[in-house]
């Protein structure tokens, strides 16, 4: 489809909810600029040398904690203001820089990709996102070089997922110069050292002459009286970083510290978590990749049968699977970041598609790795156990994967179930409604007997185009049925949203993956992109497998059998069969 025709979303996802393909958002794939490259080039190879004279995970892992010098020395190579611009002290980065420096860190610590990541990708993103330039100036400079540790606080021991239901309070005092923030905060990575710490409350707020309660965000500094940390907690993996609760008793913070606006923060802390699900998403790239060189030293000098593991057909699908999924997750990643970095669009989907999809990636690569390995996998003398562990909670925060499917599905459907009710609307009074009803039906006849095109890929690529044009347009059909079919209740229909957010995943990886491979083929020829190429049409041909088995799933599926035993497993209180008292 043309770039310059009206679309209903600006974002590349959603639109293909409408069965539009905006080739225009995602062609050609982008290309770092070459001082951009430079740098994080340089900042990767001071990482790597860092990294070797002085990561010690196992004894972190063991001892729950690396030394607080460690985060010292990373603020002096620059790694606390990757994204800071440079007249306030950081390196100014672009997000996908930032991005790429993660994930090299990443490749050597999970705990200490987590350190810096929660510092910066979440901890003071609102102030570089949402802060005013006073607020920027009084603290980004001492967030860069490390003088203040940032971390972020938005969960609660009653307030995971649902963001929105949190209940520490900021009350304004009467003078009308500070909040008073009472409540608690629960798993705070960086509590423990951090300096600066990005609040989220609940604060009274009049709308409409009405009194209601909504979120608003705050800086607060400390030493802070009324602040208590609690201990470090004990976790599965991740280990070498510091994970704390938060208690705030009335404590004071001057109203020019509220960022974003006072009512204004739940939009705060999901622009933030959507710039966060990125580095994440980049740290497992990093991560999966040293695993699959961990694999391959094994596979390619371990003999069995008197032959190496990678001789093995089962062992080379597991290398190749790795291999490709990291590929994929790695487009995704550095698609979306430039989205970010053009600055021009809405992301929310493809960053929260990106996490849940190398998120799973990284899980299953390590644990593949562990399987390669098999018995020393298993074995505290080898890393592998502990990357697994450090791993498990990515699929957990920045938001779990099963919120982030229901946010995919259901923001890719909100536009055209509003276009759905307007055209309701618009049939009951036909004269009014005319041109609504009229650019419906010319989109819906023009999908149906042309189809959607893509022009920007390769021509080699042809049957990925292809696959990619069915079921664009499919997704935006079967979407119709759901909406008509559920109406509203659609928000209660998780089986539903699970597939389709699959389906919409699925597509997302092929597009980003096609992008990448085109502009790959046009800067080398395709005799020197085999591998590329062979990736991206392993990878289409088996998201196309799932992607039909989706579909089909929508009409005929186990649903209502699945949810009976899940009830009834309620019910009995847990699994009720004992074969010996059969
Ligand atoms: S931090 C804690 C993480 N917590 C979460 O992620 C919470 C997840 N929950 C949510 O995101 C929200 O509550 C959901 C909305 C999505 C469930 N972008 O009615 P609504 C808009 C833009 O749907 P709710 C942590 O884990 C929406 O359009 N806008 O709201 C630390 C609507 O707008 P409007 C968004 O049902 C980890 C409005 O908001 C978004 O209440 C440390 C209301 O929406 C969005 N995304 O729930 C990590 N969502 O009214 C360090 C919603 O205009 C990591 N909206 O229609 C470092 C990396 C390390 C790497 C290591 C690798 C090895």
């Amino acid at each position: 489809m043309a770039g310059s025709e009206k679309t209903p979303q600006q974002s590349f996802m959603k639109s293909l909810f409408f069965g539009q393909i905006r080739e225009d958002f995602i062609f050609p794939y982008p290309k770092v600029k070459a001082e951009t490259a430079e740098t994080v080039n340089m900042v990767v190879d001071t990482i790597d040398k860092f990294a070797k004279d002085n990561v010690r995970s196992a004894e972190w892992d063991e001892k729950m904690g690396m030394p607080r010098e460690i985060v010292t020395s990373c603020a002096e190579m620059g790694l606390l203001g990757l994204a800071v611009p440079e007249d306030l002290g950081g390196l100014g980065l672009p997000q996908a820089g930032y991005a790429r420096i993660l994930q090299q860190v990443a490749a050597h610590d999970g705990g200490l990709a987590v350190t810096l990541g929660a510092h910066q990708s979440i901890g003071y993103k609102a102030l570089l996102l949402f802060g005013n330039e006073e607020q920027r100036k009084r603290f980004l400079p001492r967030l860069a070089a490390g003088e203040l540790i940032a971390a972020f606080c938005l969960t609660e021991p009653s307030s995971g997922s649902d963001a929105a239901s949190i209940q520490t309070k900021a009350e304004l005092s009467p003078d009308g110069k500070h909040y008073i923030v009472t409540g608690n905060k629960l798993w705070i990575t960086n509590g423990a050292i951090a300096g600066f710490l990005t609040v989220f409350c609940k604060t009274d707020v009049i709308e409409n002459g009405e009194k209601k309660e909504k979120v608003t965000c705050l800086a607060m500094e400390l030493p802070s009286e009324g602040v208590q940390i609690g201990p470090n907690e004990h976790k599965l993996g991740i280990r070498a970083s510091w994970t704390n609760a938060i208690h705030f008793d009335k404590v004071k913070v001057p109203v020019e510290n509220v960022i974003g606006g006072v009512g204004q923060g739940f939009k705060v802390a999901m622009g933030v978590l959507n710039h966060g699900r990125m580095g994440l998403g980049a740290g497992c790239v990093g991560a999966a990749k040293n695993a699959i060189k961990a694999s391959l030293e094994h596979a390619t000098s371990r003999q069995q049968f008197k032959k190496k593991l990678i001789e093995f057909g089962m062992i080379k699908e597991k290398i190749a699977r790795m291999t490709m999924h990291t590929y994929v997750a790695e487009s995704m990643v550095y698609m979306t970041t430039n989205f970010i970095d053009r600055g021009d669009m809405d992301y929310s989907m493809e960053s929260a598609a990106a996490k849940v999809f190398a998120s799973e990636m990284l899980w299953e690569v390590l644990d593949e790795n562990i399987q390669i390995w098999a018995g020393n996998g298993y074995m505290k003398e080898y890393p592998y156990e502990r990357w697994l562990r450090d791993a498990r909670i990515n699929r957990i925060f920045e938001g779990t994967n099963e919120i982030l499917r229901a946010f995919v599905a259901l923001s890719g459907m909100q536009g055209p179930g509003q276009e759905l009710a307007g055209l309701a609307k618009a049939i009951q009074y036909p004269l009014k409604g005319l041109g609504v009803v009229t650019d419906y039906a010319t989109r819906k006849v023009k999908q149906s007997v042309f189809g959607e095109s893509i022009n920007a890929a390769h021509p080699r690529l042809k049957k990925i185009a292809g696959y990619l044009e069915e079921y664009t347009v499919e997704l935006s059909q079967q979407t119709e049925i759901l909406l008509k079919r559920h109406g509203k209740e659609i928000h209660l229909k998780q089986f539903a949203q699970k597939r389709i957010a699959d389906v919409a995943i699925d597509l997302y990886a092929m597009y980003c993956t096609l992008s990448r491979v085109s502009a790959a083929i046009t800067a080398k020829g395709e005799a020197a992109c085999e591998m590329e190429i062979a990736i991206a049409e392993a990878f289409s041909m088996k998201a196309h497998r799932r992607i039909r088995g989706n579909f089909k799933a929508i009409d005929r599926n186990e649903d209502e059998l699945m949810k009976l035993i899940a009830d009834k497993t309620a019910e009995n209180g847990g699994y009720i069969w004992d074969y010996f008292k059969e």
